[in-house]
């Protein structure tokens, strides 16, 4: 699951192992956006391997951004941690608002986590952790009583706006600018949440945002600024939008199909050759893009 944004949902993401007795593996979570849920950002495992629920191995949560999660206090957390074997979570931005605990590690849960790199935040007090049923304030504390975050860190990570639709990209000056893990490698394939590489300047940064000085960061980058009508289709769709440069049409396997370099909007695309079933299109502006789904029928 990766450049997804949940808000005002209940929970933002969820990576279970749902059945008891079930093991889940080699799940990756990354360079996701949670915000204003009523529950809390990312849980991740589950919460009663073996006789209750399953257990997830070998699995990540990366480079995801959560603010200001668990907004209905509803969980007791932003990030919930539970039963996990030879999981990395690392380079993320957890920024809470006080409801709750930051983090929770569910006792007993975890083997061969690596939990380290993550940037915390709570606006008002230091953020508090749960590790075995035991509490720690302040992420001092936490990193001296356990073997985690060693490289963790505690900072306001500067987000360009948290008014009412916030725009979480990073300003210049944040702390979260080359505090992730130098040695995460990304995938060819992985991208920050702008379509950018997932390394400007090396370390990765925390968070779905990777700081470009040219990145137009006044971008409100998760309202659906394009449209694709009629959905589903026949074949002959019309995008409409502005700032469009450039649209991709890709198959369920990921291969482009067709690309449209087109700037008059709004204009129609073709795929009556193509065999009936789920197409993407990948619309890009100078400096975004987004993905929808459109049906072929
Ligand atoms: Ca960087
Ligand atoms: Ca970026």
């Amino acid at each position: 699951m990766e450049n997804n944004i949940s808000y005002r949902n209940d929970a933002g993401f969820v990576v279970w192992a749902e059945f008891n007795h079930v093991v889940q593996k080699n799940i990756i979570l990354r360079n996701n956006i949670a915000f204003d849920n009523l529950d809390g950002g990312i849980l991740f495992g589950s919460w009663g391997y073996p006789d209750y629920t399953g257990l997830l191995i070998n699995s990540s949560a990366t480079g995801n951004t959560l603010y200001n999660n668990n907004i209905n206090g509803n969980s007791e957390e932003q990030f919930y941690i539970g039963f996990i074997n030879d999981c990395v979570i690392g380079n993320n931005i957890i920024y809470g608002n006080n409801n709750g605990r930051t983090v929770t590690l569910v006792g007993g849960g975890q083997q061969n986590l690596t939990l380290n790199y993550n940037l915390y935040f709570e606006p008002n007090g230091q953020p508090t952790f749960q590790n075995n049923d035991i509490d720690y304030i302040g992420l001092s504390d936490f990193q001296s009583s356990t073997s985690y975050e060693s490289n963790g860190l505690n900072a306001d990570p500067q987000f360009v706006s948290i008014a009412e639709n916030p725009n979480l990209h990073l300003q210049s000056t944040s702390p979260a600018i080359n505090a992730g893990n130098p040695d995460y490698i990304p995938d060819n394939e992985e991208f920050d949440m702008d379509g950018e590489d997932r390394i400007n300047i090396s370390p990765i940064d925390c968070g779905a945002d990777e700081y470009y000085s040219v990145t137009n960061t006044d971008s409100n980058f998760y309202v659906q600024k394009f449209s694709i009508f009629p959905n589903p289709t026949t074949g002959l769709f019309t995008v409409e939008g502005n700032g469009i440069i450039k649209t991709e049409i890709y198959n369920i396997t990921g291969k482009i199909i067709k690309t449209y370099n087109i700037n008059e909007v709004p204009f129609n695309i073709d795929i009556r050759e193509q065999p009936k079933g789920i197409y993407f299109v990948r619309i890009s502006t100078n400096n975004e893009f987004q993905v929808k789904k459109v049906i072929l029928q």
